[in-house]
């Protein structure tokens, strides 16, 4: 076939996933250009806080061995008051609303408290997270059983007591199965959402899965308990569009016109 009636052939593709609305770039945030004009602080009410800080989200050169710029939040925020569930500073990436995908980011944490990643954000009462903390807290009588240090994930199901509840976990009293993070040094998240299915892996191969479909999309972003972190390379590639192409082949081609453009 001449290479112009491939081409049409391709457009014509391209066209028909365009209008499907299927074909979304992958988003790769690195903080290089200092920005952060597409994210949303997401205030906790004061009343669900022991700490209401402020939290202090900003762009700073990396102190933590990250790359560049990277995104810090510095303050101790932490809740709830009587200290029985992990809340604290929200910052979501406000670009784009993701339904299947895989998020990846670096990450490098001062402390020994709470951090992890939302998702399917819709609203403060309405979303996912999975949460990792090496310290003994929630402390002495958590909501859902569940004291630190732990991996969680969790559905957000309220702006008030019991606030999250939880979908699976992995404890860390009594020796394990959870291994703490390593402080001050670089670590790589991933995590994957696919038809309700979400798996969390840490750069040490500690997993975490859970299934619940009660929220289909939204924004993605970051959580922290009383913790001072980095995060750098966020990047989230979509998985719809390679849903649609059992060959591969599509996606093969959008990716070489990508990397022409
Ligand atoms: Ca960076
Ligand atoms: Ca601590
Ligand atoms: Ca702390």
């Amino acid at each position: 076939m001449e290479w112009s009636k491939r081409f049409n052939i391709l457009l014509v593709c391209i066209t028909a996933l365009f209008f499907a609305g299927l074909v979304h770039a992958q988003v790769v945030l690195d903080f290089e250009d200092g920005d952060l004009n597409a994210w949303e602080v997401v205030e906790e009410p004061a009343e669900n806080l022991g700490d209401a800080g402020p939290a202090t989200w900003e762009i700073r050169d990396t102190q933590l061995g990250l790359d560049g710029k990277v995104l810090y939040q510095g303050s101790n925020a932490w809740g709830s008051p009587p200290d029985n569930m992990l809340l604290g500073p929200i910052i979501v990436y406000k670009g784009e609303e993701f339904t299947d995908f895989v998020l990846e980011i670096d990450v490098a944490a001062s402390d020994n408290d709470g951090m992890g990643i939302v998702w399917a954000f819709e609203s403060l009462d309405k979303h996912y997270r999975v949460i990792m903390i090496n310290d003994k807290w929630p402390d002495p009588d958590p909501l859902d059983g569940q004291g630190g240090p732990f991996l969680k994930m969790d559905k957000r199901i309220s702006n008030e007591a019991p606030w999250y509840e939880l979908l699976e976990v992995v404890p860390g009293r009594d020796g394990g199965p959870y291994v703490p993070y390593v402080e001050g040094a670089r670590l790589h998240w991933t995590l994957e959402v696919k038809n309700g299915s979400f798996t969390f892996t840490r750069e040490d191969g500690l997993s975490i899965s859970a299934q619940d479909t009660s929220y289909a999309s939204g924004y993605v972003g970051i959580q922290l308990y009383a913790q001072q972190a980095e995060f750098d390379n966020l990047t989230i590639t979509p998985l719809s569009a390679t849903a649609v192409d059992p060959a591969g082949k599509m996606s093969t081609t959008w990716a070489a016109i990508r990397e022409s453009r």
